[in-house]
This record gives structure tokens, sequence and C-alpha cells, in this order.
């Protein structure tokens, strides 16, 4: 039976003024240094807790280490060439080592150390490229984990010492300050080890530098040190760096994504992320453990004092957020506590980190509960991202379909945020290359580049021209 197709007409949504996000939004790539620089001991650094650690067979995936990892500390300017060419992205939110700048922790500072900063600054700034710094990405001088880490109480004045060094030495070209980035992950990670619900009732164990099983109780003095040193680190930042350096943290949001969206189940979500977060953002901005986490950790409460919590809410110009998965799903209960967590699926679906649950709702709620709760003006996605099987394909490019698929909804979702008029003000895409994925090594890659780590080649992912379209369009592509 044959019959005359016309043929269908679609129109492409060049233009699409709905998936437009607000003028002046920062679109950044992000990395950190232990995963990205290399250069391990050169110019005088000191070593770092993640030195030690990969340094020991066992403890990271085929005994990987970053001692080059994408020698970025000497190709950092054909990276930022990259970032501005081929990514198009108009900001970079980077970290800096601190055994790099004090190799002993604290004393005397090395030249040579602050110099690469300021190198990769100015190279960022003739580039067009904004530059954010994180200033603890985890890689503690040895020295100062030798003294006991976070677990020793004047680790927080040291942070804050060198937080005020570099706002200082930074602050004529650097605005965007990160304290510190992922408080739970190293904290959990590096002094206890953590267990991961990812689906099925299935649960993965992660952990990292320093490989401390901490209990409970010295855990979550480890937290308080932790909180304690960033806001003691605001303080020094605010006086020593220049008067228009602005601050925040950037930290692992547990999220709760409410099942339905009515306002009954939304509050229940907004109820369970402040609890879920007690530990860090809750107390962070708002100076106090809340009842429940004081009641559930009991006798393994931390120890503080009230001046203490004045220091670790020091205000803050915005909040920063890494969002990647959903933590819970909620529903509304009638017990004291107001919610009820779901399980989730056996058949959730996944992207291919053991830990990542995939739903995009997550970064649509992560903002939108931050400043529901906590009233916060001004936000950024300072990670999101995901790592996929990338190969390096016959015709020498490489297809990340499943990474374009998870930027592309999660995207969408952020912007619906920003619709609402919820304030984010930028994204950083984890990651601007692959690199040191921490204990999976070089095997996991969350890049929108592609590194070759035999050859040091860069190859851009297709995920990159998207990322590129979406910068170009300052709207979802
Ligand atoms: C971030 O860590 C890091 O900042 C970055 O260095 C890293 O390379 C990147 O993401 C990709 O992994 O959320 O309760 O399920 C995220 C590392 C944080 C992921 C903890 C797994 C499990 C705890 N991890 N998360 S939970």
């Amino acid at each position: 039976m044959a019959t005359t197709a016309k043929p269908l007409r679609i129109d492409i949504p060049v233009a699409n003024d709905e998936r437009k996000f607000p003028q002046g939004f920062f679109w950044g790539v992000a990395t950190s240094s232990y995963q990205v620089e290399g250069a391990w001991n050169e110019d005088v650094k000191g070593l770092s807790i993640w030195d030690t650690y990969t340094h020991k067979p066992g403890n990271i995936k085929n005994n990987d280490n970053g001692d080059v990892a994408n020698d970025h500390y000497h190709r950092y300017k054909e990276d930022v060439a990259l970032m501005k060419n081929d990514l198009g992205a108009n900001a970079y939110r980077f970290s800096i080592a601190w055994p790099r700048i004090f190799p002993n922790g604290t004393g005397e500072p090395n030249a040579k150390g602050l110099d690469f900063y300021n190198r990769l600054v100015d190279e960022l700034k003739a580039a067009g490229i904004e530059p954010f710094a994180t200033l603890y990405h985890w890689d503690l001088p040895q020295t100062l984990q030798d003294k006991g880490g976070w677990q020793n109480r004047d680790i927080a004045k040291a942070f804050a010492d060198y937080s005020g060094y570099m706002a200082e030495k930074l602050g004529d070209r650097v605005k965007y300050f990160f304290t510190i980035n992922e408080f739970r992950s190293f904290v959990e990670g590096g002094y206890q080890g953590l267990n991961v619900q990812v689906g099925g009732g299935k649960i993965v164990h992660l952990g990292g530098a320093p490989g401390l099983q901490l209990s409970n109780g010295e855990l979550n003095q480890v937290r308080h040190n932790a909180v304690l040193g960033h806001g003691l680190a605001v303080q020094a930042i605010r006086s020593r760096g220049s008067a228009d350096a602005k601050v925040g943290f950037a930290e692992n949001m547990l999220i709760a994504v409410p099942v339905i969206e009515t306002p009954e189940y939304v509050k229940a979500a907004e109820k369970a992320t402040r609890e879920l977060n007690a530990d860090f953002i809750t107390v962070l901005l708002e100076g106090r453990y809340t009842d429940a986490y004081l009641k559930k950790t009991g006798k393994d409460a931390p120890k503080f004092t009230d001046d203490d919590l004045k220091i670790i809410a020091s205000p803050l110009d915005f909040v920063g957020i890494n969002v990647y998965k959903p933590n819970i799903y909620v529903e509304p209960s009638n017990d004291a506590q107001g919610y009820r967590s779901v399980p989730i699926n056996a058949s959730h679906p996944k992207m291919q980190a053991s830990w990542h649950v995939f739903d995009p709702e997550c970064i649509y709620w992560a903002p939108h509960h931050v400043r529901s709760l906590w009233g916060a003006k001004s936000i950024f996605i300072t990670e999101n991202g995901c790592s996929a099987s990338d190969v390096v394909s016959p015709d020498g490019r490489v297809y990340d379909s499943d990474r374009v698929m998870f930027l592309r909804a999660y995207l969408t979702q952020l912007q619906r945020a920003t619709a609402d008029g919820v304030p984010v003000k930028g994204y950083f895409l984890w990651s601007a290359q692959d690199n040191f994925e921490w204990s999976d090594g070089y095997s996991n890659r969350f890049g929108i580049v592609y590194i070759d780590f035999k050859t040091q080649k860069r190859i851009p992912k297709l995920s990159a021209s998207f990322f590129r379209e979406t910068v170009r369009r300052n709207a979802v592509a």
C-alpha cells in the first residue's frame, strides 16, 4: 500500500529562549591540584598526604598515583588555551596545593610554588577566563598530618594562615575563593571510610588519604575542626585579601528529592536535607548543630564552644555545592522527623562510577533547598559531571554520548531552577580533563577532554562540543 509521505519538518530550537540561563552566568570547568598537576616533588614542594597514600601499594586501583597526572604544572598554557578555544569556558575552578606554598604546612612560604599560581592566574586573565581558587582540595601537607592532621585543632589555624596568605598574594586578580572542597568526602573518606547506598541494598565502600579508621566520636571532632578551619579561613581572607574578595565553601551537599512535587513532599525534602547536612552545610550556614544531630551523636557529639560556632558561621558571599546524585527520595511522614526516606530501587539508572545514581532532578532541588532553607542570595554549582567508558575511536574522536545525555538532562533541570528565580550564578563542569580519580586512579574518566596518559595528548570529546555550544548560547544546547 503506497502512500505519498510528506517529509516531516522539525524546527531546530536554536533560539529557544525558554532554556536560557541568566545574563552574566559563569560557565566554568573544574579540576583540583593533586588530580591534574603532577610535578609532585618539583620546585621545593612538600609532600602531601596524597603523595604518601598513593605511594603505598594497594591503596589505589592499579597502584596509580598523581606523580605526573596530567602534567598540568608544565602544560597549563596549553590547558588554558583549550579551555578558551575548545570549551569556550569563561571561568575556571582550580585548587591550590598547600604543600607547594608552605612545604612544611606553616612557616616559610615557597616563592616557587606561589609563582606557579601567579603564572596560571595571569594566563587565565589574559584568556578572559575568571579564576575561582579552591584553597583545600584534600592535599594536606604531610608534616601537618604527622601532627594529627584535622584531628588536631591547631590545623584549623594553620589553614587560616595559609588561606590569608594566598588571598593577599592573589587577591589583586582572584576575586572568588572557595575555602574547602567537600568536607564530607575528605573527613569521612580519609578518617573512617564511607559506605554508599547505590540501589538494591548494594553498598560501595570508599576511602582516601590519610586512610585512618577513627571511632565516631573522633570523627565528629574532625568534622568540627574542619568547619572551624573554614570559618577561620573566611576571616583571614576578609582581613588580608582585597576588599572585593568573595568567599564561600564547595560542599558535596546531600540532597533529598521529593518523590512527588507537592508542597507537603517538598517540605519533607527540605527537612531531610537540613538534617542530612547537619554536620557541615547546616552548621556552616546556621551557626548551630541541629537538636536532632546532637541527640543522634549523643556521647559522640563534637566538643565545641559558642565562640567556635560564631567563627564557623562567618558570613559568606555565596554557597557552593557539588551536585552529582540524589542521596535519598523522600515522602512526608507524621512522626517528629516529618519525612521518610524511601528505598532506591535496584534497577534505578546509574552512570559509570560505582556510586553514581542518575537523577537530573537533584540539580533542580539542591539549589532550591539552599535558597528556601538558608535564604542564599548567590549559589554556585561548583561541580557536576560524570565518568564514562571513553575510548579513542579509530577516527581519532571520543564519542561520550552518555555524558552528553547526562549534561543535557542535568542542565535542563538547572535552567528550570534559574527560571524559578533561584539565584544560581554559575556552573562548573567536573572536569576540564580526565584526571587522577582518587581511589579509582586513571580508570575512571570524568573529563570533557580526553587525556592519553602515555603521551599527554589532549582530545576534546563530543561533550566538549556540547558544552561549548551551551556556553555560546547561554542556553542548554
Ligand atoms: C568530587 O568528589 C570531588 O570533588 C572530585 O575531586 C572528584 O574527582 C569528583 O567529585 C568525581 O568523583 O554522595 O553520600 O553518596 C565526589 C566524590 C563524594 C563521590 C562522595 C561519592 C559518595 C558519598 N565522592 N560520594 S554520597
